[in-house]
């Protein structure tokens, strides 16, 4: 099923030529509501009437998160306030959250990219989503339910936490759509299975789950232990919200609602654009906002992009999993790594569990990297002899695939925290004595 076929399956010139309008206008709004983007543009010597095709847009300075901060809350609102209907907000680790708004305009857009992304990936009227995001400033659950709402699902807004009643719901209300993170799936599967349930005494089929990534080979722990298709959505609050991108039954990279979100790739490092196929930095420009119209965002989050025909029919273009946040890299021994990269070779081996934590420290001038992995088996830990060459195996592994030495430490089953919304899976004690 395809929600909006005259837009998901659109003529990439006319797509283009939209595009192109929607940026003159976007560009054009912002100049004249917007006092910020007004000095900024004057200052990069550029007026609205200067954008005449597409590229031009490269001659716009960037928008960073900074730039929020720096305007919190409402500064870079270009409606007044009476005529925005709702505020959302990310949080950040320190300090204010980033706030965003919406008019009615916003919302209706907004559902609708969620209604592409869910009914892409499989959802529909029939279905029973339970969401398991947290209700409040986050995006997340909001968006989901609208969206899930537009196409008719039947909704249980669980919000996330209190695990066990949300399984006892899931039982008896018959829940057949999970919405969460990925790491929150995690967790609620090993909880139903404390409890006793099996995945025969659940009518659930599908898993939504975006807000933080999952690799390939947590997808596939992820379809096994709930017996479910798993697909992955993306989306970020200065933009709107989940809705952004999400995957298709074929799994080939997350379908980018184009008309909507005019998507870069940049060099992280020189901020110079390269060109789709090639990894970088997402830097996004919404085309229809109206309250939060932000020019060329920088997301921090790494992938590329792809455009090769998708089976399903679409013609949209598809992101590549998020590797990381261009934040989110530690620098080990001169060598880049993802936090992305560790998951995918300890979910490929045998004895260890899909829980682990990155522990980072400063030893002299460079980086050092712990690996903590819980044990499947908690009596290895009593055979000192298995237990070290476990522990060896996964330090060579590692080292085979990132070319990296670390640490390892092998832990008891459930002894890493778990989340209930995006899991932190780095602890950087780098700035600790
Ligand atoms: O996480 C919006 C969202 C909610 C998306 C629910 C999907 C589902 P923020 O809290 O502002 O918004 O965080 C945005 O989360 O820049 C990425 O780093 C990360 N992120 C979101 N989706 C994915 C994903 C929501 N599928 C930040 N894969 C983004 C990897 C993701 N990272």
């Amino acid at each position: 099923m395809i929600y909006n076929r005259e837009m998901e399956c659109i003529d990439r010139k006319k797509l283009q030529e939209l595009q192109l309008r929607k940026l003159q206008e976007t560009v054009k709004r912002v100049y004249d509501k917007v006092p910020f983007y007004r000095k900024k543009l004057d200052e990069a010597n550029i007026k609205p009437d200067d954008i005449k095709k597409l590229e031009d847009i490269r001659k716009i300075p960037f928008t960073t998160k900074e730039d929020l901060r720096q305007n919190y809350p409402y500064g870079l609102f270009a409606v007044p306030l009476k005529d925005v209907v709702r505020i959302h907000g990310s949080s950040g680790t320190t300090g204010k959250p980033t706030i965003v708004g919406y008019t009615k305009n916003d919302i209706e857009m907004w559902s609708e990219c969620v209604a592409r992304i869910v009914t892409a990936a499989g959802a529909t009227r029939e279905d029973v989503a339970q969401i398991a995001f947290g209700f409040g400033l986050f995006t997340g659950a909001f968006g989901l339910q609208q969206g899930l709402e537009k196409i008719g699902a039947t909704i249980i807004p669980m919000s996330s936490g209190n695990t066990e009643k949300q399984i006892m719901m899931m039982q008896d209300l018959g829940t057949t759509v999970l919405v969460s993170t990925p790491s929150y799936a995690l967790y609620m599967s090993e909880v139903a299975e404390q409890m006793g349930i099996k995945n025969g005494d659940l009518k659930l089929r599908l898993g939504l789950f975006g807000a933080e990534g999952h690799t390939e080979e947590m997808r596939k722990e992820l379809e096994k232990r709930w017996g479910i298709q798993v697909t992955e959505n993306y989306g970020l609050s200065e933009i709107v919200g989940p809705g952004v991108a999400g995957e298709c039954l074929e799994h080939k990279g997350q379908h980018i609602n184009e008309d909507h979100f005019l998507f870069e790739i940049i060099d992280p490092e020189s901020g110079e654009v390269l060109p789709w196929g090639e990894k970088g930095e997402i830097v996004i420009t919404p085309l229809s906002k109206e309250a939060l119209p932000l020019l060329r965002y920088r997301t921090k989050d790494i992938s590329y992009i792809m455009d090769d025909p998708c089976p399903c029919g679409r013609t949209t273009a598809r992101m590549a999993k998020i590797q990381g946040r261009s934040d989110d890299m530690l620098i080990i021994k001169g060598v880049n790594v993802f936090p992305s990269q560790v998951e995918s070779v300890l979910l490929n081996i045998e004895g260890v569990g899909p829980h682990y934590q990155l522990v980072v420290r400063k030893n002299g001038f460079v980086d050092d990297l712990e690996v903590l992995v819980e044990v499947v088996d908690s009596s290895l830990l009593e055979k000192f002899s298995e237990l070290e060459a476990l522990e060896q195996r996964v330090k060579s592994k590692i080292h085979t695939v990132l070319g990296i030495d670390t640490k390892v430490r092998l832990v008891e089953p459930r002894s890493i925290e778990r989340s209930m919304g995006k899991a932190k899976r780095v602890i950087d004690l780098r700035n600790q004595k």
